[in-house]
């Protein structure tokens, strides 16, 4: 198996973050290896937004960026892709929830549902973090998540209850 699913193209979003060394650096280069890689065409960004680190509290604030991306890859082969990428940008996975050069989350594969071992989507994250929910709604103000809930309900809900800071950083 190549990994490419018949050049069908499926819309999906990928949730980046970094807080260790020059955070913007590491979001541009993650993004151009993605651009880069010839399953992946990396259609639009959102802004990027500081935010304060949600799990382990006790480190550098974040950057966090949302990409629109088309791909031709399995979620499988997506997964591989950017698990090489975090590598080739130097992530060690020292601390399960600690500091990271470069985080690339799966957010929405079109409307698919996985649920395997390492591999699920939508990202478990997605309904309860802002760093993700607001880039993602910047991108997407009209998407409905597979299980049809509206990505504007969840991120009124989240806005209502509070939460950690998220701040505009850089407008895309
Ligand atoms: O899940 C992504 C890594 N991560 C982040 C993040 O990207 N942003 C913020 N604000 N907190 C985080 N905690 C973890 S783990």
């Amino acid at each position: 198996m190549s990994g490419r699913s018949e050049e069908r193209q499926v819309i999906a979003y990928l949730g980046l973050g970094a807080n260790v060394g020059d955070r913007e650096a590491n979001l541009r280069e993650a993004i151009a290896l993605l651009d880069a890689h010839p399953g992946i065409d990396v259609r639009r960004l959102s802004s990027v937004y500081e935010t304060e680190p949600v799990g382990l509290r006790d480190q550098p604030r974040f950057l966090n960026q949302v990409a629109e991306v088309a791909v031709t890859l399995t979620p499988e082969a997506l997964l591989e892709a950017i698990l090489s990428i975090e590598a080739a940008l130097g992530r060690i996975r020292r601390t399960r929830w600690g500091p990271r050069t470069i985080d690339i989350d799966i957010l929405l594969y079109g409307d698919a549902l996985v649920d395997r071992p390492g591999l699920r989507i939508p990202h478990s994250g997605l309904r309860e973090r802002a760093f993700v929910l607001l880039p993602l709604h910047e991108l997407a103000p009209d998407l409905v998540l597979p299980d049809g809930e509206p990505l504007a309900a969840l991120l009124a809900r989240l806005e209502a209850a509070g939460g950690p800071e998220v701040v505009k950083w850089q407008t895309c």
